[in-house]
């Protein structure tokens, strides 16, 4: 079948990698990014802007290139989300709705970001399961659980073909992440190799499950390429690769620089953390349609330090 695809938040941390792989597997005529503020001046390919809580702004773009599939990833992150709640509400969960009023009335295979945001303090810290509590603290968690609930329900109601996951936090050297409580865990390698030195915002035995980038955009498109009858889970699925604290993660990249320093001195995105699980059971995704990573604690390191120094020399 020929795809025609639309990806919201195309310039952020994930999209600013799938829409590349996208255009490989599709061609570049058949991906359309869609930017809002901030648009790169070396981007290649089809380019729309445009709000996602506009819903008519929305109906007309779909009416121009009826699109067959919607990866939505348009999102503000954990930390950033804190300090503007109204804002996150609103395009969190507003403009998921109209992604979800849209492709359900045209028939659109839709993928959406969700995050381990979703669990809470009463979720079990280790191994936390597909199905448990959601009783998060933050008010992006609460618009992951409520984006989810209204996937699910619109699957159920309307026939949807919506799939997600449930990201951990994301490492990657091409596009810096904004906003998140993650962010430490991008930052300390960009400080590591121009300062030799790093202030962490989040205590040393900070644990939180993280996972590389190529297996995140890997496993984003093996869940949208997988058969309908195989997808068991409409909220989101649990999607995992590592866990480390930051002080293993700090270890590991002193085995490359070996002069790094780094302080902790924790702020309010030490709460966040403290909510959120160490490590993530997603034995469902790989049982359903054949997760599994690739990236462990080492070999992800050598990536991120190789990458960025490349990308910084020049
Ligand atoms: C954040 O820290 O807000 C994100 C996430 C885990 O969803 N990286």
């Amino acid at each position: 079948m020929h795809e025609k695809i639309l990806v919201t938040g195309p310039f952020g941390q994930i999209g600013s990698e799938l829409v590349p792989k996208l255009q490989e597997r599709y061609g570049k005529e058949n991906v359309v990014a869609l930017g809002h503020r901030h648009i790169p001046d070396d981007f290649q390919g089809s380019l729309e802007t445009g709000d996602v809580r506009d819903m008519d702004e929305m109906k007309k773009l779909f009416d121009k290139y009826g699109f067959t599939q919607v990866y939505h990833l348009a999102s503000l992150l954990s930390a950033v989300g804190e300090k503007k709640p109204e804002l996150a509400w609103d395009v969190n969960v507003n403009g998921l709705k109209i992604f979800l009023d849209i492709c359900s009335e045209r028939n659109i295979k839709l993928f959406w970001a969700s995050s381990i945001a979703v669990f809470g303090p009463t979720s079990p810290m280790e191994n936390t399961p597909q199905h448990t509590i959601l009783e998060p603290t933050s008010i992006y968690g609460i618009t992951k659980v409520t984006g989810e609930l209204l996937c699910k329900y619109y699957h159920e109601r309307y026939g949807l073909d919506v799939r997600s996951l449930r990201y951990p936090g994301l490492i990657s050297w091409k596009e810096e992440p904004g906003g998140g409580t993650t962010d430490y865990a991008v930052e300390i390698f960009y400080e590591a190799i121009e300062e030799g030195k790093y202030t962490c915002f989040v205590s040393q035995e900070t644990k939180l499950p993280m996972m590389y980038m190529d297996d995140a955009v890997r496993g984003t498109l093996m869940l949208m390429e997988a058969e309908p009858d195989d997808i068991t889970i409409r909220m989101s699925y649990n999607h995992a690769a590592l866990s480390f604290t930051a002080k293993e993660l700090e270890e590991e990249i002193r085995k490359h620089i070996p002069e790094l320093r780094v302080d902790y001195v924790p702020d309010e995105r030490q709460n966040i953390a403290d909510t959120w699980p160490d490590t993530i059971d997603d034995s469902t995704a790989r049982k359903d349609w054949g997760w599994d990573h690739e990236f462990d604690l080492p070999n992800m390191t050598k990536e991120m330090i190789a990458n960025l120094k490349r990308k910084m020399a020049k």
